[in-house]
């Protein structure tokens, strides 16, 4: 088995696998390498004066990682920039949110350029390279310009943007060419991977091969989907560890003679969180006899705050939790408890298991693994049900959760009704049915299909030589 190189933008492994972190890409990644002999090379998260290129190495429970500092510089236009308010925003269809400055695009170039002359030292000849999403897109591009014949692969955690959209960036086309230095590219969707194909055919001017390959700017790159899960065996003993069950036990105590919904996301504003609790309201209008009966713990740890997207949102939250509490509670019930922090994963799976009802509704999202985590975390014999956004990609697959369209509040409303009415034979059978999935697309079948289709990747592709691949033109 060759070595796997990871590379993301941030080494997030956890020092403790128990207390996890809040973060998809974190959790799937660092259950992945677990099984290789592997290294996992990211921005440790410091700033220094001046950047050295010299990496830190560091065991972090079983997971040999290389942390590289960077310069204050660097995070505000690369990170805080580029990658959070141009191809964030962009990739989930915000161009009213989307950032278009020149110096974050060389932020961003300087900075993959960084983190390739760091890596390309470590590589041995035989080593696969996995790079991690829209942070590092062009980082195989300066790979292979520094003579680097290894096979790369990329994955993206985000959603693939439709073309009309891709276009009002400047540079789109040199983005996507620098993703023909891959040999092979992956997506969570069939959905993301069209939007993909779409670009490069309507846009490029690439051809299908028909063997899952496009060829464009004299190149070709093999493509895929590759749908994340969670690590399911992991997961269930996190819920049925003793802190598991004591948090499943403290939350049942506390929604007694009531029902209990649960919504787990990072404060963002593609997880349609403000949408979902103007649905939650509309509930409460259209339904008074339920007053008292449900409540909703948002659990919504505060991120990427030094973006003032983040900061307006996080405002309009408070206050729209605020609104509806002071609205409707009374003096023994609160509708809403809005939690701005954390928990472990054994805390998260007892309080996703006393909930009679997961509210997963991002208006747009890669897959969501939060989705994947409440089912799993389900009593079998009494399991509650799962509210699907039609808009994330999980959706492609979890056809058994009621799907709805989080930007219509009725629609939010009457999924809540029929959710809390559902009898418990049609909320089993459902329920099996979506396991089912969460077991077929364990991320350990995912880091698996995505590693073998990577070894796999078309010879000619691989054996490009490293020049030959630098057409790119190469400004800023
Ligand atoms: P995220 O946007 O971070 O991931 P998601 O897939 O839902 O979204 O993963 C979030 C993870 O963080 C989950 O494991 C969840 O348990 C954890 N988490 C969230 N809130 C938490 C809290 N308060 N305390 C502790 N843990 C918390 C990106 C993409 C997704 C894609 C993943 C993986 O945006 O679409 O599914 O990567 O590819």
């Amino acid at each position: 088995m060759p070595r796997l190189i990871v590379v993301s933008n941030r080494v997030s492994a956890p020092v403790d696998p128990a207390a996890g972190s809040a973060g998809g890409l974190a959790m799937a990644l660092s259950a992945a390498l677990k099984a290789y002999d592997g290294l996992w090379l990211g921005w440790s998260g410091d700033t220094v004066e001046t950047f050295t290129g010299e990496p830190k190495f560091e065991d972090r429970a079983g997971v040999q990682v290389a942390l590289v500092d960077l310069e204050a510089q660097d995070v505000e236009e690369y990170y805080n920039g580029y990658a959070n308010k141009t191809l964030w925003p962009l990739f989930h269809h915000r161009v009213d949110l989307t950032a278009y400055e020149r110096s974050y695009g060389e932020g961003y170039e300087r900075v993959n350029r960084r983190f390739a002359e760091v890596l390309a030292p470590l590589v041995q000849p035989d080593d696969l390279i996995w790079v991690h999403d829209y942070h590092l897109i062009p980082i195989a591009w300066h790979l292979r310009r520094l003579g680097v014949t290894n096979r790369i692969g990329f994955f993206l955690h985000t959603p693939w943007p439709v073309r009309q959209l891709l276009v009002t960036l400047p540079h789109h086309r040199r983005l996507v060419e620098s993703m023909f230095a891959y040999d092979l590219v992956g997506f969570h969707t069939e959905e993301w991977l069209d939007l993909f194909r779409d670009y490069v055919v309507s846009e490029a001017r690439g051809e299908l091969d028909g063997e899952g390959g496009l060829e464009c700017f004299g190149r070709r790159v093999q493509t895929g989907v590759f749908p994340i899960g969670i690590d399911v065996d992991g997961f269930l003993a996190a819920r049925d560890s003793p802190l598991g069950v004591r948090t499943y036990d403290r939350m049942a105590a506390s929604s007694a003679f009531r029902s209990m919904m649960v919504g787990v996301d990072r404060l963002d504003y593609s997880k349609g969180l403000e949408e979902r609790m103007v649905g939650y309201e509309q509930f409460l209008q259209d339904h008074p006899e339920k007053h008292g009966d449900v409540f909703l713990v948002q659990v919504t740890p505060i991120s990427r705050d030094e973006v003032d997207a983040y900061q307006d949102i996080r405002a309009r939250l408070d206050a729209l939790a605020g609104r509806i509490n002071g609205e409707f509670a009374d003096m023994d019930w609160q509708p809403i408890r809005y939690l701005n922090r954390t928990y472990r994963r054994d805390q998260l799976a007892g309080i996703y298991r006393a909930a009679r009802l997961g509210l997963v509704t991002p208006l747009r999202d890669g897959m969501n693994l939060v989705a994947k985590e409440y089912v799993a975390a389900q009593n079998p014999d009494d399991p509650g049900v799962l509210i699907l956004s039609r808009f994330a990609g999980a959706a492609e697959q979890m056809g058994e959760a009621l799907l709805v369209n989080p930007f219509s509040r009725e629609e939010l409303s009457d999924a809540i009704h029929k959710a809390l009415t559902m009898p418990r034979e049609e909320r089993i059978r459902k329920w099996k049915a979506l396991m089912q999935v969460v077991r077929d697309t364990d991320v350990s079948v995912w880091r698996d299909a995505y590693v073998a289709a990577l070894r796999a990747a078309p010879v000619a592709a691989n054996g490009d030589e490293a020049g030959s691949r630098s057409a790119r033109p190469d400004a800023a």
